[in-house]
């Protein structure tokens, strides 16, 4: 059989837009694929939630692949190994409470795990702002990567969504936005952001899942997103609290979105929309 070159060019194209317009109105959306995201996204489609993550980068996967330094080893603890064994990863025990993984098997796993479950993942594109409505957050504004990077003056797309979730780590890149375009009243004990405080992993394994909520009408955060929300501790190179803060999410959400949702809180005059 001859291959025609135009023939791939329009499968490629047909299927990228019937994919794109299929999933323009979600039940969540969630910024950034990192293994906080990744593992909302996995739990919510298992159950049947429609669900889309938008990752700048050309791999998802977020900061698990290069472990510690580039040691591509992790560690997790006795629950982050339950979560572990959950996708199917190996592990080794080191010390009581403390195990391995390779991290190259870990977020390989995630990645594919969540892609099968019927997540929707548009890699190489940028949650650049979000979109509002009178009870808050109801999808994101979005650009190709490679237009930000470049800094090419190109308006965004939208995507509509029931709750977004702030899954792009270190940088909180969602919420910073939003904290610059509301006028205060996040959800934290000042109404803003309050910053990542200094390694110390015992804390911040622990805050993470603490900090796993809600943080503006229809927003959560997720991940290491919500320690710097919500000002406690990085952990550095110990996984477990990434996917435990994952599943507490999905959990979260599966009960909002089971209720139908959007007991929205008063927030007028806080979001302009005109
Ligand atoms: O940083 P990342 O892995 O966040 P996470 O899931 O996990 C944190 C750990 O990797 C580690 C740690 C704990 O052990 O401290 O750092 O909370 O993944 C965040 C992803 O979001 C993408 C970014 O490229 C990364 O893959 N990202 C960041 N900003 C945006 C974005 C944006 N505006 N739009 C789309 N993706």
């Amino acid at each position: 059989m001859k291959l025609k070159d135009e023939k791939i060019t329009k499968a490629i194209i047909e299927r990228y837009a019937k994919k794109f317009v299929d999933n323009l109105n979600q039940d969540v959306i969630i910024a950034g694929a990192g293994p906080a995201g990744l593992t909302t996204a996995y739990h919510l489609a298992k159950e049947g939630f429609k669900v889309s993550v938008f990752e700048r980068k050309l791999s998802i996967g977020g900061g698990m692949w290069g472990g510690g330094m580039m040691f591509n080893e992790i560690v997790v603890g006795d629950d982050g190994k339950k979560m572990l064994d959950e996708f199917g990863i190996n592990t080794e025990k080191y010390d009581d409470g403390y195990y391995t993984a390779d991290s190259v098997e870990a977020i390989s796993t995630i990645c594919s795990k969540t892609v099968k479950a019927g997540v929707k993942v548009f890699n190489c594109i940028s949650v650049e702002d979000v979109m509002v409505d009178k009870n808050g957050v109801c999808g994101v504004a979005i650009n190709w990567s490679s237009v930000e990077i470049a800094n090419l003056h190109v308006d965004p797309l939208s995507v509509r969504s029931k709750f977004v979730v702030e899954a792009t780590g270190h940088p909180l890149e969602v919420l910073h936005i939003l904290e610059k375009k509301i006028d205060g009243g996040l959800f934290t004990k000042t109404g803003k952001i309050m910053g990542e405080k200094s390694m110390n992993a015992e804390i911040g394994e622990r805050t993470v899942v603490e900090n796993t909520k809600e943080i503006f009408n229809n927003v959560y955060v997720v991940g290491m997103a919500a320690n710097a929300a919500f000002g406690t501790n990085r952990m550095g190179p110990i996984f477990g609290g990434m996917l435990l803060s994952g599943k507490k999410l999905a959990d979260i959400l599966i009960d909002k979105l089971g209720k139908d949702n959007l007991d929205s809180k008063n927030i007028e005059g806080m979001i302009k929309v005109e």
